[in-house]
């Protein structure tokens, strides 16, 4: 035990103890997530790690939520935000992972090394922001992860019950010192609820686009936030909320972005509605797919690719408008998004596409290289990121003489995009005000959205094997490294089907490896995604019921 931290291990000895059976956990794509009854000590010592993090930034606030966003209730998850409101540093990822599986014994000399390695006066303030979604043992990590906050003299802020994004809003906020917005529920509202009013006009009369939105909260925090939010709106847009929590209904339960994208149907507890613009929103509302069901009763997904060409579409249109051709606008996507998707964004829109790996942190990083970056993963968690050569661009294009009045209206328009923008993360109600901007902007409903381009059939399936882990790709996750065969096995089914396309990988918020496939036909897809998945169970040692290819 080292010398100078003694209160941190007496601390979690008697208050968070790591027990000695506690799985080895990695921070995974989006922080730490599995069942919750593993995470008290791991929320505990990221609350430790937050002031570390506080401190080496010269006090600047950190985040600290408490979620697992998409996944099933049972699970729950620790993550941390860094002072612009962006995920966590990744080159701390290693230092969070090893403090959090440390033993209590080790625990204050871990902190000790930290200290020592980034050379951290401890004298120095700390303050680091704590929000938790609606799970019903997220307070119990909360409360672990503000003593780990006060065990070493940091200043917890506790929000209670906010979206994700909403507390990298306020990391944002406070650390540009109010200049983002006002670090609070009230402040992010007020932020998102002006710039939605400057950019809505009323609604044309001949228009196809309908104000009225039906929305899916996931049981979660999303519908509560957006019940509060929507009186704000003066009616400018009608929005009726489904599976707000309550009522039984459980979060993400057969209902919520994640399950529309994967099961490709409606949720339960939305009542069905022909042609209707139907939302859905994940548990901590960080991602969104939007959905219709048409005139019989087919089901049409329009997910975060649809998403992204959308507003890409907007702003290049914007900024041909106001001149500023010279700004760099660029589209970052995953593996997952539909080959059809990125055909459209370099053929048709002419827009520069980059793939990187899964997690938002990745896209996040690559859509920083250009002036304008759209990011979206196909399951619907992106945003826009926009530089400060860009912002400064448009802001004086805002009120240039040089201009006539329908240009300087097109650059004031994006100072309010940017406005509506949440651009510290994907952000669903950022992101659902963006949709229904362009969408009246167009006068689009459903159907003419989905006409942009005809998305090739896909599946996504799961397959639980004994260790995820054995499994390890390249290429921006589109080829398998790990374990031998298993690659030459896909490339040789794959070259069955036209325009065939699968790979798998190890997911970093589940214990199960993902498989994803595209073709030309919905039964080919199918046949190919069960075919890898079979594969991926034979090569990975699978557990379970081994999957079935349909006949
Ligand atoms: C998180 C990440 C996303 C990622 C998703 C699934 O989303 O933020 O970037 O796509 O997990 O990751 P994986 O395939 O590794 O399980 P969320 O909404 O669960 O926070």
């Amino acid at each position: 035990m080292g010398g100078r931290f003694r209160p941190v291990y007496a601390f979690a000895r008697e208050m968070h103890p790591r027990a000695s059976n506690a799985p080895t956990l990695p921070y995974g794509t989006a922080g730490f997530r599995t069942k919750a009854l593993h995470l008290e000590h791991v929320a505990y010592r990221m609350g430790l790690l937050a002031v570390l993090r506080s401190r080496v930034k010269n006090g600047a606030t950190i985040g600290l939520m408490i979620t697992a966003s998409h996944n099933l209730e049972p699970d729950n998850g620790v993550k941390l935000i860094d002072p612009h409101g962006e995920m966590f540093d990744m080159s701390w990822e290693p230092l969070a992972t090893k403090l959090a599986n440390v033993s209590d014994t080790d625990l204050s000399s871990v902190v000790e090394e930290i200290v020592d390695m980034h050379n951290i006066d401890m004298r120095l303030k700390a303050s680091v922001f704590i929000g938790m979604d609606t799970r019903y043992t997220s307070p119990v990590l909360c409360t672990a992860a503000t003593n780990g906050v006060l065990a070493i003299q940091g200043t917890p802020t506790e929000y209670g019950i906010v979206t994700t994004p909403m507390l990298h809003f306020f990391v944002r906020c406070r650390n540009t010192s109010n200049e983002y917005g006002i670090p609070s529920e009230e402040g992010y509202y007020l932020k998102l609820v002006n710039a939605f009013k400057k950019l809505r006009g009323p609604n044309p009369t001949n228009s196809s686009y309908k104000p009225l939105l039906y929305l899916d909260g996931a049981n979660g925090v999303g519908g509560k936030k957006m019940n509060v939010l929507k009186k704000k709106l003066d009616g400018l847009l009608d929005v009726s909320i489904f599976n707000m929590g309550g009522n039984g209904g459980k979060l993400n339960l057969n209902c919520g972005a994640d399950f529309v994208k994967v099961q490709q149907k409606p949720p339960v507890g939305v009542p069905v509605e022909l042609n209707q613009r139907v939302a859905s929103l994940d548990g901590d509302a960080d991602r969104i797919v939007y959905y219709y069901l048409d005139n019989s009763e087919t089901f049409h997904l329009l997910d975060g690719d649809r998403i992204a060409t959308l507003l890409a579409g907007y702003l290049m249109s914007l900024i041909k408008k106001c001149q500023l051709t010279d700004l760099k606008l660029g589209l970052v996507q995953t593996a997952y998004a539909n080959g059809a998707s990125t055909e459209y964004i370099s053929d048709k829109l002419c827009v520069p596409v980059a793939c990187v790996k899964t997690g938002v942190k990745y896209l996040h990083h690559e859509a920083l290289k250009f002036d304008i970056g759209v990011y979206f993963e196909a399951n619907g968690h992106g945003t826009i990121i926009y530089s400060d050569k860009a912002k400064a661009s448009i802001k004086a294009a805002s009120t240039d003489d040089g201009l006539n009045n329908d240009q300087r209206d097109a650059a004031s328009k994006m100072l309010a995009m940017i406005d509506l923008t949440n651009e510290t993360v994907g952000d669903a109600l950022s992101d659902m005000f963006l949709v229904e901007t362009v969408l009246q902007h167009n006068g689009w409903d459903v159907h003419q959205w989905m006409q942009a381009y005809e998305d090739l059939p896909c599946r996504q399936l799961k397959v639980s094997v004994e260790d995820r882990n054995v499994i390890t790709t390249k290429d921006a996750e589109r080829k398998c490294v790990k374990p031998d065969g298993l690659q030459e096995k896909i490339d040789s089914l794959v070259s069955k089907y036209p325009k065939g396309r699968a790979f798998v990988r190890p997911s970093g918020t589940e214990d199960i490896v993902r498989v994803y496939a595209e073709s030309t036909t919905k039964e080919d897809t199918d046949r190919l995604a069960a075919e890898v998945a079979c594969a991926v169970y034979e090569l990975a040692n699978g557990v379970g019921d081994a999957p079935t290819v349909p006949q």
